[in-house]
């Protein structure tokens, strides 16, 4: 039985993928009912490398089931990127699905303009509910921007009994920040039951943000499991003023105390440098209790040993997989129950379900933590989406998707009309299995968040199949240039190699395209020359922009 498609963006069920569990709607049934409810799952700094459907060593150690069952169920993007890989900048982007000089979001601590459009207020207008629980990040709270129901954690959010800002004002909630979200999320959902208007709902975790602290049921998860270190773990940064400039290394600008919870001394509590004691301050004596006793083998172990620096950074990248991994753990089984609702309420055969993160992350390649960086780790973002009967089980995407391609992708999926300012695409012919011909076979990426946190650089640049090129600007001038298929890692920079020639030149006039296709005037042009005066004060410009609009604020 074929569905009648009776809105212009309505799906129809390939017959090949139809199967007696398909949702049996008539053609009498509403035109509501038609409409696919979308369930956008982000969490905040998820490694692609960390999720076993990508078939990673990480995530064959610390496997992730439930985000998992959505691959399975549907499709997962091999190749799916952000614009700038930062985190308020990806959620305007992922509202508007603009790059971030085109919706005015370049870097931390702006102040989104909630009365911007957002697919979610036009979805809502359209006739669905609408809701948002957890991480908001682009301002004080979602307040106009047009969501019907929301409670968003403070700022970055916290792990243990965080803030949370809800239209009744805000208040500290006593449990463990993904947990809640997940239960106000199915809250939302079982509150709406019998409703026959479809839904959009996002649950946008902090996890595995910094400062990377496991709910109590997963602190001792993965003690003792070693993690694979990277071959580049202790990076020279060679041909890379950029990659040296950073701070952002694991053995060296981690917080001890704040993020690897280690002690001073064996046998005792006191943590080492811990410059914003309420993550901790905050949870209550038991949680404290449970938590840092956990832990306290392996910090007595640590301070007992005799280690030498490389031991000790090797040490450090364990007890940051341990922390950071086991964050993971509460995520997945958020999705989990996300997904045993969905089967259980019958919802799941007329349910998009998303799930991605705002960036990637790196797990110790180059020595690092953090992303912002236009190299692999962190330009790349895990992407799976599940939509029975209509996205094949299995299905593998290797198209290159960026995050701009939400926005039209839930306005098609919705039966809305395209909009001009959207820069990104729908990815429903991409996921049906017939990419249009003219899909792009190159991404564009701006990152701009300089001085700033972890000190990187200014910088745009391409990818285009096997090559990447960037340039970083402000107080420096450098271009780099990587064949990925010789060098995954990114160590060579070939920008003055000979042989490259002719691939830099080619990939120069991609970038000068891509800049002027997406209308980035942003930053130096492709071709102004080294050293040039308008080209550094523009850069220096964006750099004292980025000074000024400050960051966070840690209370
Ligand atoms: C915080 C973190 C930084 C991180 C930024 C941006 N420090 O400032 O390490 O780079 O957020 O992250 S923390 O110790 O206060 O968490 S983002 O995901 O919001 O872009
Ligand atoms: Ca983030």
């Amino acid at each position: 039985m074929a569905l009648a498609c009776v809105l212009p963006g309505c799906a129809t069920v390939p017959a090949a993928t139809e199967s007696a569990g398909t949702v049996a709607q008539t053609d009498t049934a509403p035109v509501e009912q038609r409409r696919p409810n979308i369930i956008f799952i982000m969490s905040d700094d998820h490694a692609q490398s960390a999720i076993s459907a990508y078939g990673t060593e990480i995530g064959r150690l610390a496997p992730t089931p439930n985000i998992d069952r959505i691959a399975k169920n549907g499709a997962l993007f091999e190749n799916s990127y952000v614009t700038n890989s930062l985190c308020g900048p990806a959620r305007a982007t992922m509202l508007t699905g603009q790059f971030s000089h085109m919706h005015g979001f370049t870097q931390n601590g702006q102040k989104f303009d909630n009365s911007q459009w957002n697919w979610v207020r036009e979805l809502g207008a359209s006739g669905y509910d609408t809701a948002l629980f957890g991480k908001w990040h682009l301002n004080y709270s979602p307040e106009g921007a047009g969501i019907d129901d929301w409670a968003v954690l403070d700022d970055q959010g916290k792990y243990y009994n965080p803030d949370i800002i809800t239209p009744d004002g805000r208040s500290v909630v006593e449990g463990y920040a993904t947990d809640l979200v997940t239960d106000r999320s199915l809250a939302w959902l079982d509150g709406r039951a019998g409703s026959d208007k479809p839904f959009a709902l996002l649950i946008h975790h902090k996890a595995p943000h910094r400062n990377f602290m496991p709910a109590l049921r997963h602190v001792q998860k993965y003690i003792g499991t070693e993690f694979p270190v990277p071959t580049n773990y202790f990076d020279h940064y060679d041909g890379r003023p950029a990659a040296a400039a950073q701070e952002m290394n694991i053995y060296r600008d981690m917080y001890e105390g704040h993020d690897l919870k280690m002690t001073v001394e064996e046998g005792s509590r006191e943590l080492r440098f811990n410059p914003w004691t309420d993550d901790f301050a905050r949870m209550t004596p038991e949680q404290r209790e449970a938590y840092f006793g956990a832990l306290q083998p392996g910090n007595d172990a640590m301070n007992a040993a005799d280690m030498s620096d490389r031991e000790m950074a090797i040490w450090k990248y364990q007890r940051y997989m341990h922390e950071y991994l086991g964050t993971v753990a509460a995520v997945d089984d958020s999705v989990g129950r996300v997904l045993d609702w969905l089967e259980n309420s019958g919802e799941a055969d007329n349910t998009i379900v998303i799930y991605t993160s705002d960036q990637g992350f790196y797990l110790g390649e180059h020595g690092w933590f953090d992303k912002r960086f236009m190299y692999e780790e962190s330009l790349r973002t895990p992407l799976v989406m599940q939509y029975p009967g209509h996205i094949a089980p299995g299905t593998r995407i290797g198209a290159p998707v960026q995050n701009v391609d939400y926005a039209p992708t839930f306005l098609d999926y919705a039966g809305l009309p395209e909009r001009g300012t959207i820069q990104g695409r729908s990815l429903r012919e991409v996921v049906d299995g017939t990419p249009p011909s003219d899909w792009r076979d190159a991404i564009y990426y701006h990152y701009y968040e300089y001085p700033g946190f972890h000190s990187v650089r200014a910088h745009y640049g391409v990818k285009q199949g096997r090559y990447k090129l960037m340039r970083f600007y402000g107080d420096i001038d450098q271009w780099e240039f990587y064949d990925l298929q010789t060098d995954p890692n990114e160590m060579r920079n070939r920008i003055d190699d000979p042989r490259m020639k002719d691939e830099i030149a080619r990939m120069k006039d991609k970038l000068e395209e891509l800049r002027r296709q997406y209308r980035d005037s942003d930053g130096p042009a492709v071709d102004a020359p080294i050293g040039d005066e308008v080209a550094m004060a523009k850069g220096r410009h964006d750099a004292e922009n980025a000074a000024g609009a400050g960051h966070h604020a840690h209370h």
